[in-house]
């Protein structure tokens, strides 16, 4: 008798008719066979999937190079299907579930035709944790294959865990033709399936990370009463050893990967790493909020990652195991063959082709590596990575932390009054564009909790979520917003950013335990001047000012347009969000 997973992989096979099929074991090995076939076999846009990057001094390094018109996630082709319209919600895309698993249907008919088809079994989250999910993900690209082994528990771990049940989550990928007329990432939450076809990127191809971590997984952990967040997890230690856990979610390409590998500027501080994108979080027995990060590996954004900024990095980029490193749409330097991308050096090496294999001449216009070019590297070569990584049981959270890109009005940080407040601030959070998704760069949108894109289920529904989940905590954490982007009048950053925000981080900890000082405004508390550690850095009074100014006129503004967002929701917006909102008018007036 088949198992469930054997007859899923033979219907899909039938359907999508790959000429073989391939059951990953997940073993190292494994992966120098996939990178060979990469290498010398499958073609991506007529180029091979992989080609071997310099050995000495990147070790196990790989290069990728995506279609031209696939490099991103592609929002406008994302779609929830729940039965009901209104409960995927304004926030998704939206298709009656049959109709797009008829659409799919058409889509797929021998759409891995002479290709392999890989069959990997997959973990999110430590497989002895209450929360993991044993998934089974199809592809027909090698470099999705690849990937998805350095981004989750894949092969014989999550195979014998899923033995002959049938309750594990299914995912079918296949590149299609790489035409964006023919592309869609398709979520059916009643079924426990993704189906996207026609992209090999990032978010829209390595299914466990967005597409079951965040969007199905956000809708299982509000039925269960859980969090799925696009958050990183970090321990900040202090001089005196103890070390505090805080998550913290930022949008896309807004400083995530960057502030969970900071190295301190601050003397004594260290930060210790245990996830880079997506947390899962839970209320356990004693009332204490914990997370646990269900990947095992970053896709981090390339462009501005250096020995300056992200020395962390750039160690485990170098680190070399048995899990290989991928870059993909990086810039080349031919001398050395090694990637390359803006910011990595100072200066322009002499020989390089951009990202698309072109000869690369500097220009002030030009970027030589894609915008969202990335790096695919396993997370147990972080050089910071926490003891408690990998522990089933996940680490205690004593204070959250949300923010965007924005480049006025927002202060660098701030502090709600208490946890409903703070779910209100959350909630209208905006943020700049970012080359992380297709479209234009440098919009401000509504992205509440740094989860437009991934929540999989209606925002208003996912606002009570939220205020019902802290109603489940003992002392619910204190809730934090940040904004590294600030800009001052003539156009540059006002704050220095990168292995300084340890002094951000600093107050924040210090504010959960009670011991910074801070002062009321009407948006929350910002840090009062005595409080905010500046020991040993070269800021000025005027640009302190103006990173903890809170303008009045400006907020009003924001609420304006916050409301504009609200109304979209309807009655799906809890009262108590509508409350604070009147509150907060009232505030803005008063003072
Ligand atoms: P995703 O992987 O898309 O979710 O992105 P992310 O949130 O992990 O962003 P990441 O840390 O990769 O940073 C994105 C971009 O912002 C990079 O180009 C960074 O160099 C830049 N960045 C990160 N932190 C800071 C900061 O503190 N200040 C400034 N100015 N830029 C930063
Ligand atoms: C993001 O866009 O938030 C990412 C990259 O982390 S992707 O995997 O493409 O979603
Ligand atoms: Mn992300």
């Amino acid at each position: 008798m088949p198992t469930p997973l054997e007859k899923w992989v033979e219907e899909t096979a039938e359907l999508t008719g790959p000429k073989k099929i391939y059951f990953c074991d997940g073993s190292d090995a494994e992966a120098r066979v996939l990178i060979e076939k990469g290498i010398s076999e499958e073609k991506i846009n007529g180029k091979p999937v992989f080609s071997r990057l310099n050995q000495t001094l990147w070790p196990n390094s790989y290069y990728h190079q995506s279609h031209p018109n696939d490099v991103a996630r592609t929002e406008n082709l994302t779609f929830v299907c729940h039965s009901h319209k209104d409960t995927a919600g304004p926030n998704n895309n939206w298709m009656d579930p049959a109709e797009a698993k008829m659409k799919m249907t058409i889509l797929s008919r021998g759409v891995m035709r002479g290709r392999t088809m890989y069959v990997m079994p997959f973990v999110m989250g430590h497989p002895d944790s209450p929360f993991a999910k044993f998934c089974v993900q199809v592809t027909d690209s090698a470099y999705v294959a690849v990937s998805m082994r350095i981004m989750t528990r894949m092969g014989k771990v999550a195979a014998e865990r899923i033995g002959s049940r049938a309750d594990f989550i299914k995912g079918i990928h296949s590149i299609g033709e790489l035409d964006p007329n023919k592309r869609f990432i398709m979520h059916f939450p009643e079924e426990n399936l993704i189906w996207s076809i026609g992209s090999g990127y990032g978010g829209n191809a390595l299914l466990g990370k967005k597409c079951i971590s965040l969007r199905l997984a956000s809708w299982i952990g509000r039925n269960e009463g859980w969090l799925a967040e696009h958050m990183i997890i970090i321990g900040i230690e202090d001089p005196g050893g103890k070390v505090s856990y805080v998550t913290a979610a930022l949008p896309s390409a807004c400083g995530k990967t960057n502030l969970a590998m900071l190295r301190s500027a601050l003397p004594g501080y260290k930060v210790w790493t245990l996830g880079d994108d997506i947390a899962w979080l839970w209320v356990d027995k004693a009332g204490q909020l914990r997370a646990i990060n269900p990947e095992t590996g970053f896709f981090g954004v390339a462009p501005g990652t250096s020995p300056k900024t992200n020395p962390s990095m750039l160690d485990t980029l170098k680190a070399g195991s048995f899990f290989p490193t991928l870059f993909t749409n990086t810039a080349i330097n031919l001398d050395n063959n090694e990637p390359w991308w803006e910011d990595l050096t100072k200066d322009y090496p002499a020989h390089l082709i951009d990202w698309q294999g072109n000869k690369f001449t500097p220009s002030p216009d030009k970027k030589a590596a894609h915008a969202n070019s990335r790096f695919t590297v396993s997370i147990k070569q972080c050089p910071t990575l926490a003891k408690e990584y990998d522990s089933p049981q996940g680490v205690p959270i004593s204070a959250i932390i949300l923010g965007g890109r924005r480049t006025t009005l927002v202060p660098l940080v701030y502090e709600s009054f208490n946890f409903a407040h703070g779910v209100f601030c959350g909630s209208m959070i905006g943020s700049e564009t970012t080359a992380a998704q297709a479209g234009a760069v440098g919009l401000l949108r509504r992205d509440p909790m740094a989860m437009l894109p991934f929540c999989g289920y209606n925002m208003g529904d996912y606002f009570s979520h939220w205020l019902d989940f802290g109603k489940k905590m003992v002392n619910p954490p204190r809730i934090f917003f940040i904004n590294w982007f600030r800009r001052g009048e003539n156009g540059k950053f006002l704050w220095p950013g990168f292995g300084e925000n340890i002094r951000v981080l600093k107050w924040v900890i210090e504010r959960a335990q009670g011991k910074a000082g801070a002062v009321e405004t009407p948006i929350g508390f910002v840090p009062d001047a005595k409080s905010f550690d500046t020991s040993g850095m070269d800021l000025s009074l005027e640009n302190l000012d103006k990173l903890f100014a809170v303008d009045h006129k400006g907020w009003d503004a924001e609420l304006k347009d916050a409301k504009i967002f609200f109304e979209k929701f309807g009655s799906h917006v809890p009262q108590e969000l509508r409350n604070e909102l009147v509150t907060l008018e009232k505030r803005l007036k008063v003072t």
